[in-house]
């Protein structure tokens, strides 16, 4: 399973490179990998096996960050209305909304030990294609939480950090017209 010692933090060159696409049908060890991802994130948000393994809570992880640089993210959120959990391969952003969105709290990231405050300006909603572990496509339609999540896993198969798009003037700037998300 996958634990904290696995995952590389902020500095490693690894969470700068763009993951490379996988090839499908995707091999065992591939498909070991991906579900190895989802695992985590279950196992972060289960409060016994958390406290066991001391895993910070997490609702999502790139491959890149337990230094596999291949386009894999996993993601495990349970919101009022729905649950989304998903493990795909080669994710995409394929469409988004003009409006803008961000968590009132501000974004953390299991790479970065330490908070870094500020908005981060995402796409209120987009459309992302991938495909899960039996190879077949999937299209999630996204808004809210799952949506930044989304954003936030698809950018570390791009080398980017959620820090990146803080305002560093000026870190809490109103970003305007967006919708303000409680988390
Ligand atoms: O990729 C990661 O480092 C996992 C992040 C993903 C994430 C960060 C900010 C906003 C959305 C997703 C961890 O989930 S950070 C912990 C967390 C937990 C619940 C809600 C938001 C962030
Ligand atoms: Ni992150």
């Amino acid at each position: 399973m996958i634990t904290m010692d696995d995952i590389i933090r902020d500095g490693h060159p690894t969470l700068r490179k763009i993951a490379a696409e996988v090839p499908l049908p995707a091999t065992d060890e591939d498909k070991r990998v991906l579900q190895e991802l989802l695992e985590y994130v279950k196992n972060s948000q289960n409060p016994e096996i958390a406290e066991k393994y001391k895993l910070r809570p997490g609702i999502g992880l790139a491959a890149p960050q337990i230094n596999v640089s291949k386009r894999m993210i996993a993601v495990h959120i349970q919101d009022e209305k729905a649950a989304y959990s998903y493990a795909l391969f080669n994710p995409k952003i394929v469409s988004h909304s003009v409006e803008k969105s961000y968590l009132q709290s501000g974004e953390g990231c299991l790479s970065v030990d330490d908070a870094i405050p500020g908005f981060v300006p995402r796409h209120a909603r987009v459309t992302v294609k991938g495909f899960n572990e039996n190879g077949e496509e999937v299209k999630l339609r996204l808004k809210g939480l799952p949506a930044i999540c989304f954003q936030h896993e698809i950018d570390h198969l791009n080398g980017i950090m959620f820090y990146d798009y803080i305002d560093k003037q000026d870190p809490f700037k109103p970003i305007e017209g967006a919708i303000v998300i409680e988390r």
